[in-house]
C-alpha cells in the first residue's frame, strides 16, 4: 500500500487573458494555491485551487500546510482520506477555505492514484476518454459604466474562436434594460449557430430574478445561472417554476449533502457543482449519482481539467465550462478542438506545472 509522503501548497498569481467582472466584483489576476501530493510509489498528484482573491492564498497554503501532518504517513486512499479531514474538521466547519483544502487535498490523492495505475482519471473511474462539449467561459463580464457595448460585441466574437459552440455572458447590471442590451449584443455579435448562457452570480431578489427572467424568456438563453443567494433554495425554486428559461446553480454546493437538498427543493433545472466545493473527484461522484437520479443536467464549474474527466463518467453529463485561468502555470493546457475539450490520455487528470512560470508568478 502507498502512503503519502508529503504536501506541498504554493500561492500563484497568474495573469488573466481577459479580466472578469461579476455582479460581485473584478477578477483581473488569477490567485492560484497548487497542490502537489507525494505517495511512498514516486508518484506526485497535482490539483490546484481557486482563491478568487489573493486576499485568501496565504490562509488558504498556511491551512493546506497544517493539514499535512494529518496526512504523512496515510495509505493513498481518497475516500478514506476524505472522509477522516471531514470528520476532523467537523466542529471548525467544512465549508469555505477548510471544504477548498479537503477538496484539493481529494483531487491531488486521485491523481496520484491514476498515475500510479497508469491511467488516465477517466479511465481509473472505470469510464473512457471522449471528447467533451464545452462552453467558453473566459470572458463577457459586466461592462462598467458608460457601457462599452462595442467591446462587448468584440470579446463575443473572439470566445468564438475556436470552435465554440457556446459562451456564458455575465448579468446583473443596475437595471434589466442594460441586462437586456448586453444580451442583444452579444446575440447579434455572433452567428445563430452559437448558444449563449447567462450567470447573475446571485445578484437578485427572487421578485427581481422573477421580473427580470421573464423578460429574458424570449431571449432563448441556455440557463440563467444563480439568479439569487446561493442558498436561498426556496427562493430560487420559485423562480425556476416561473421562468421556461432554464434555472442552473450548483457552484455554491458544498459537498453532495448540500446538493442533496437543493435537488430536493426544486431549487433549479440544471446543476452544476465546481471540484473545489463539492468534494473534490469523490465528493463529485458522489454528486453525479443525485443528479442522475433525480433525472438533471449537470455542468462542470471551473476546473476544466479534471472536471473533463470527470464529465467522462457523468450520468447527466451536459456542458464543461472552459477557463484557461491555469493555463500560464501548466506545462499541457487542456486542448480544445472543435469545441470540445479533449482530456488527456497521459495518466492522470493532465495537471503538470511549468515549473519556471510559477517561479514567474509566485505570490
Ligand atoms: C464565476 C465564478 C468564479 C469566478 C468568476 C466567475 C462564475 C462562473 O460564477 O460560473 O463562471
Ligand atoms: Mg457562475
Amino acid at each position: 500500500m502507498n502512503r503519502i509522503t508529503a504536501l506541498r501548497a504554493r500561492a500563484v498569481h497568474v495573469p488573466m487573458t481577459r479580466p472578469l467582472h461579476t455582479s460581485t466584483g473584478a477578477i483581473d489576476k488569477v490567485p492560484l494555491v497548487l497542490i502537489d501530493l507525494s505517495s511512498s510509489s514516486g508518484a506526485v498528484g497535482r490539483s490546484y485551487l481557486f482563491c478568487v482573491t489573493p486576499m485568501a492564498l496565504k490562509a488558504q497554503v498556511d491551512l493546506l500546510e497544517a493539514m499535512a501532518a494529518l496526512l504523512v504517513g496515510q495509505p493513498l486512499r481518497p475516500h478514506e482520506l476524505t472522509q477522516m479531514l471531514q470528520r476532523r474538521f467537523t466542529l471548525l466547519g467544512t465549508r469555505g477555505l477548510v471544504g477548498m483544502a479537503i477538496s484539493g487535498i481529494d483531487m491531488a490523492a486521485w491523481d496520484a492514484c491514476a498515475i500510479e495505475a497508469g491511467q488516465p482519471l477517466a479511465v481509473l473511474l472505470c469510464g473512457q476518454v471522449r471528447p467533451v462539449t464545452a462552453y467558453n467561459s473566459c470572458g463577457l463580464g459586466l461592462r462598467p459604466e458608460p457601457c462599452d457595448w462595442d467591446a462587448l460585441a468584440r470579446e463575443a466574437k473572439d470566445l468564438a474562436q475556436g470552435g465554440f459552440t457556446a459562451v456564458k455572458l455575465r448579468l446583473g447590471y443596475a437595471r434589466l434594460e442594460h441586462d437586456l442590451t448586453a444580451f442583444q449584443t452579444v446575440r447579434a455579435a455572433l452567428p445563430d449557430t452559437v448558444l449563449i448562457m447567462s450567470d447573475y452570480n446571485q445578484a437578485l431578489l427572487p421578485a427581481e430574478a422573477i421580473r427580470r427572467g421573464r423578460a429574458l424568456d424570449a431571449c432563448g438563453l441556455q440557463w440563467i445561472e444563480e439568479p439569487v443567494h446561493a442558498d436561498d433554495h426556496a427562493g430560487c425554486a420559485q423562480v425556476a417554476a416561473a421562468l421556461d428559461t432554464p434555472v442552473q446553480i450548483g457552484e455554491n454546493y458544498w459537498g453532495p449533502q448540500d446538493m442533496a437538498r437543493g435537488l430536493k427543493a426544486g431549487a433549479s433545472d440544471y446543476v452544476m457543482p465546481d471540484l473545489e466545493r463539492i468534494g473534490g473527484v469523490t465528493g463529485w461522484m458522489r454528486a453525479a449519482a443525485l443528479a442522475e437520479a433525480a433525472a438533471v443536467p449537470m455542468s462542470t464549474h471551473l476546473f476544466p481539467e479534471a472536471s473533463a474527466h470527470l464529465m467522462c463518467v457523468t450520468p447527466t453529463a451536459h456542458w464543461l465550462e472552459y477557463v484557461d485561468w491555469a493555463n500560464p502555470v501548466l506545462r499541457q493546457p487542456l486542448a480544445i478542438v472543435q469545441g470540445q475539450a479533449v482530456p488527456n490520455t497521459t495518466p492522470g487528470s493532465g495537471i503538470e506545472w511549468d515549473e519556471a512560470r510559477v517561479k514567474a508568478y509566485a505570490f
